[in-house]
C-alpha cells in the first residue's frame, strides 16, 4: 500500500512518515513548518455526543459529525430537507441576503430530479477528453508563466525567485479560467470574475456581503439578456432553450443554476488547490512520488480530497420533530452535515489524520453525498488531477515564503479550510 520513493531515502507518501523521518531527508526542511497541517478538530466531539451545537445568526444549527450519521441524514431528505427558503440551509445562513434559490441544491425530490437530469449532461462534460485538453492548457499555461517567464516587475530576477500568491494569483486564476470552459464562455470573462475575489458572498471584511452579492447577480441578468439576445453554445443559451417537466426554465431558475455554479465551485476549489500546494511544500517526496508513478494520480486526488475537505458542511432543515446520530432535533430547525468531520472517522478511515495517497478504500463525502452529492465534482476531480499531475512533473520542490491561514470558528470549534494569502516560490525541475 505505501511504495517506496525511487531513491529509496525519503520515505512513503503518508504524512506521519515524512514527520518522523524529516531530519533524514533535508528537502522537507522549510521556512514556515506546518503550513500543510490540517487538524481535525472534531475528534473528541465525533467520538463523544456525535453532534457540535452552534449558533448561526440567533438560527441554532447541530453539526452531525460521524459518517455514518451524516449519510443517513443526507439520505433522509423527506426528514431533511434542503428546499427550506433560499439561503437557509447554507452556513452561514445567506437567508438576509439573497431571495433567489439555488438550484437544484436548494430543492427536494419530486422537483430536484427535473432540474438535477437536465444538468447532469452539461455537468458530465469535464469526463471527456477535449474538455480535459483545454483545462490542460490553462494549467500549462500557468506552470510556464511561473516557471518559465520573467515577471514585469522583477526582470531581473529569476523565475525561481519570484513569489506568487497561491490563493490570487495561482488557485484563484485556475478557477477562474476553468469555469470558463464549465460553462462554455470566452477565456476573456475569467478576467471579470478574478476581479470579484475569492467568494462572492464573502469580503475580507464581511461574511455576508450584500452589495458583493449584488455584483454577481447583476452580472447573471446581463448574461442571459445577451444570451436571449445572441444565443450562443454556452450554459445561458443551453438553459433558455431547456425545459424542465414540458416547461421552460423561468430566468429566475436559470439565475439561480448559474449562482450555484458561480458560488458553489469557487472557494471551494481555491481552497482545494492552495491546500494542495501548501501540503506539497512539506511533503515533496509525495510529489515525487506522484511524478514517478502517475497511475496513482487519482487516489491521491480522492486522498487529499478527502483530507483536505474544502467544504465544511451543508445545512439541511427538519420537516418535523426527529432526532439525528441519538439527539432530538425540532421541526423547522437546523442540523448540518459535517462532511470535514465524517472524512476523519476512525471508524472508518484506518489513521484518518495521516494522507496516504495509496489509500485503497476511500469512501470520503468532500463532495457531499445522497442526491444532492456535487454536481461540478467532474470538473472539480478534472482540474484537480490536471494541476497536481503537472504540479508533479514540472516542479521539485514548493516553497512557502508566507501564510495567512483561513481559519473558520464553528461554536467552540475553529477549523483551518485554507488560506487568505500563500506566498510560495516554485522550484522547477531539472
Ligand atoms: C452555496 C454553497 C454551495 C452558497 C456547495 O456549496 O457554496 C457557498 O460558497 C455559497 O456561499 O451560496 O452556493
Amino acid at each position: 500500500m505505501q511504495t517506496k520513493n525511487s531513491d529509496g531515502g525519503c520515505g512513503t507518501p503518508s504524512h506521519q512518515q515524512f514527520e518522523g523521518e524529516k531530519s533524514k531527508c533535508p528537502m522537507s526542511e522549510h521556512v514556515m513548518g506546518n503550513v500543510s497541517q490540517l487538524d481535525d478538530p472534531f475528534t473528541a466531539l465525533r467520538q463523544g455526543d456525535g453532534v457540535l451545537d452552534i449558533d448561526d445568526q440567533g438560527d441554532p444549527v447541530k453539526m452531525v459529525l460521524g459518517l455514518k450519521d451524516v449519510r443517513k441524514a443526507a439520505h433522509s431528505w423527506q426528514l431533511f430537507q434542503s428546499g427550506a427558503i433560499p439561503g437557509r440551509i447554507v452556513v452561514p445562513s445567506e437567508v438576509a441576503i439573497r431571495d433567489v434559490r439555488q438550484l437544484p441544491f436548494e430543492l427536494d425530490p419530486p422537483a430536484h430530479k427535473g432540474f438535477r437530469g437536465l444538468l447532469e449532461p452539461w455537468f458530465k462534460r469535464p469526463a471527456g477528453k477535449a474538455y480535459q485538453d483545454k483545462l490542460t492548457d490553462i494549467v500549462s499555461i500557468m506552470f510556464d508563466s511561473i516557471l518559465d517567464n520573467h515577471t514585469a516587475i522583477n526582470k531581473r530576477s529569476s523565475p525561481e525567485m519570484v513569489t506568487h500568491d497561491a490563493v490570487k494569483d495561482i488557485a484563484l486564476v485556475l478557477q477562474s479560467r476553468a469555469l470558463t470552459v464549465l460553462i462554455n464562455v470566452p477565456m476573456t470573462e475569467a478576467q471579470t470574475w478574478i476581479n470579484w475575489g475569492t467568494h462572492v458572498f464573502r469580503s475580507d471584511d464581511n461574511p455576508l456581503d450584500a452589495s458583493k452579492a449584488n455584483v454577481l447577480y447583476d452580472y447573471l441578468d446581463e448574461q442571459i439578456a445577451h444570451a436571449k439576445k445572441a444565443p450562443g453554445e454556452d450554459i445561458y443559451t443551453e438553459l433558455l432553450h431547456a425545459e424542465v417537466e414540458g416547461k421552460a426554465l423561468t430566468e429566475e431558475e436559470i439565475k439561480g443554476i448559474m449562482i450555484l455554479t458561480f458560488a458553489g465551485g469557487r472557494d471551494t476549489v481555491i481552497n482545494a488547490l492552495t491546500n494542495s500546494l501548501a501540503y506539497f511544500s512539506e511533503n515533496p517526496d509525495a510529489l515525487n512520488f506522484i511524478n514517478e508513478h502517475p497511475e496513482n494520480l487519482n487516489s491521491a486526488v480522492e486522498e487529499l480530497l478527502r483530507y483536505f475537505s474544502p467544504l465544511t458542511h451543508m445545512g439541511r432543515v427538519a420537516t418535523k420533530d426527529t432526532q439525528v446520530a441519538g439527539h432530538d432535533v425540532a421541526y423547522d430547525s437546523r442540523i448540518s452535515l459535517c462532511w470535514a468531520s465524517a472524512n476523519r472517522d476512525e471508524s472508518v478511515f484506518e489513521s484518518p489524520n495521516e494522507v496516504n495517497l495509496t489509500r485503497k478504500a476511500n469512501p470520503h463525502v468532500a463532495f457531499g453525498f445522497g442526491i444532492h452529492n456535487c454536481l461540478g465534482a467532474t470538473h472539480a476531480r478534472a482540474l484537480l488531477r490536471i494541476w497536481v499531475g503537472q504540479l508533479a512533473e514540472r516542479v521539485a520542490r514548493v516553497e512557502v515564503v508566507e501564510a495567512d491561514e483561513n481559519t473558520e470558528q464553528w461554536g467552540e470549534v475553529a477549523r483551518k479550510v485554507g488560506f487568505h494569502k500563500l506566498l510560495v516560490r516554485l522550484h522547477k525541475r531539472a
